[in-house]
């Protein structure tokens, strides 16, 4: 094949660059992996955060997930080990090590010797409007970055982001796990003006791995296809074993994410102003929608003089939610993808 030949991918087509900033975690396991399986994406870096497990882990999981990919050439770095203002917690449905204790080699290389936020910055500021980043982690790193380097708002192209929840939430009945472990962080992601679409509970909880979808993946035949069969069918049994209730396997949290920014069509999107709960005791990290004005907050106390029930920021339906889903068209193109089908 010829340069010039037509069907060569031309700018709209070319692969979009991004930075994919996670915390596996088993879902994110299988996220990085479809992500490098997907040639619609140029993956300029991976950045590792504290979540599910805390840091050291996650970095150590992400350079084993591009060494299994054989994608080696994009760099790993390592971020933040703790949110912006809370203690971590982790998620214990991840096992210790992350990966619902599956054992993999230790990793031969090592993450680059810069931190995850000045990697975000110095990849974005290189190519201003072109880079977006594909979060599926609390959003301490994102927060940080935006926070050190105020200009990289006009300069990402657009977030899409797995967490939050208009239908309640999974770690207390108003917040999903990622916004629930760094509510501020995430509130300073959604404050920032960046153009953010939310793939949340909404959808995810829809997308649940089957032993159909394990058994199509051990049908593939090379490592990447292996190490993804392995990571689900050890999560398929234990998920049964340990009797989680409400669910009959886990949610493709992560990978819809990636799926969303690959092909628009797997969700439906709808225009929110999301708002994060930062104080509340019982609600801290749930992501309020407000579809129409006024941004209404709670009455006032009586001890007060403020007027917190008055509408507290201009009404700019910013963020895209996704409303909802279809999970066939996700998971045809997640597990071909993993399987070395497409
Ligand atoms: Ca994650």
């Amino acid at each position: 094949m010829q340069p010039h030949d037509t069907d060569l991918p031309g700018p709209e087509t070319a692969p979009r660059k991004v930075i994919i900033d996670t915390d596996p975690g088993v879902d994110d396991a299988l996220a990085l992996l479809f992500a490098m399986r997907s040639p619609e994406l140029k993956i300029e870096a991976i950045t590792a955060v504290a979540g599910n497990v805390p840091v050291d882990l996650t970095v150590s999981n992400a350079l084993r997930m591009v060494e299994i990919a054989g994608r080696t050439d994009i760099p790993v770095a390592a971020g933040a080990r703790a949110p912006l203002r809370r203690r971590l917690v982790t998620a214990t449905s991840h096992g210790m090590n992350g990966l619902g204790g599956i054992e993999f080699p230790a990793p031969e290389i090592k993450p680059v010797n810069e931190p995850a936020t000045d990697a975000i910055e110095r990849i974005v500021s290189r190519s201003p409007g072109e880079v977006s980043i594909i979060a599926v982690g609390p959003l301490t790193n994102v927060a940080t970055a935006l926070q050190a380097y105020p200009w990289l708002a006009k300069q990402i192209r657009e977030i899409v982001l797995m967490g939050g929840s208009l239908s309640g939430g999974n770690m207390t009945p108003a917040a999903e796990f990622n916004i629930y472990v760094d509510p501020e962080g995430a509130s300073v992601v959604l404050r920032s003006g960046v153009r953010v679409t939310m793939v949340g509970l909404d959808v995810t909880r829809k997308c649940i791995l089957t032993d159909n979808h394990v058994r199509a993946l051990e049908a593939g035949s090379d490592a990447l296809s292996h190490a993804a069969a392995r990571i689900a069918r050890n999560d398929l049994e234990r998920w049964r074993q340990t009797g989680q209730t409400g669910s009959p396997g886990r949610a493709m949290h992560d990978p819809l994410a990636v799926a969303t920014f690959i092909d628009r069509g797997v969700v439906r999107l709808r225009e929110y102003f999301v708002a994060v709960e930062t104080q509340g005791e019982l609600t801290a990290g749930e992501t309020v929608g407000y579809s129409e004005v006024p941004l209404r907050q709670s009455a006032p106390l009586k001890d007060l003089s403020t007027l917190s029930e008055a509408a507290s920021a201009t009404f700019v339906p910013i963020t895209r939610v996704a409303v909802e889903v279809d999970p066939a068209r996700f998971f045809k193109m997640f597990i071909a993808r993993l399987a070395g089908r497409a």
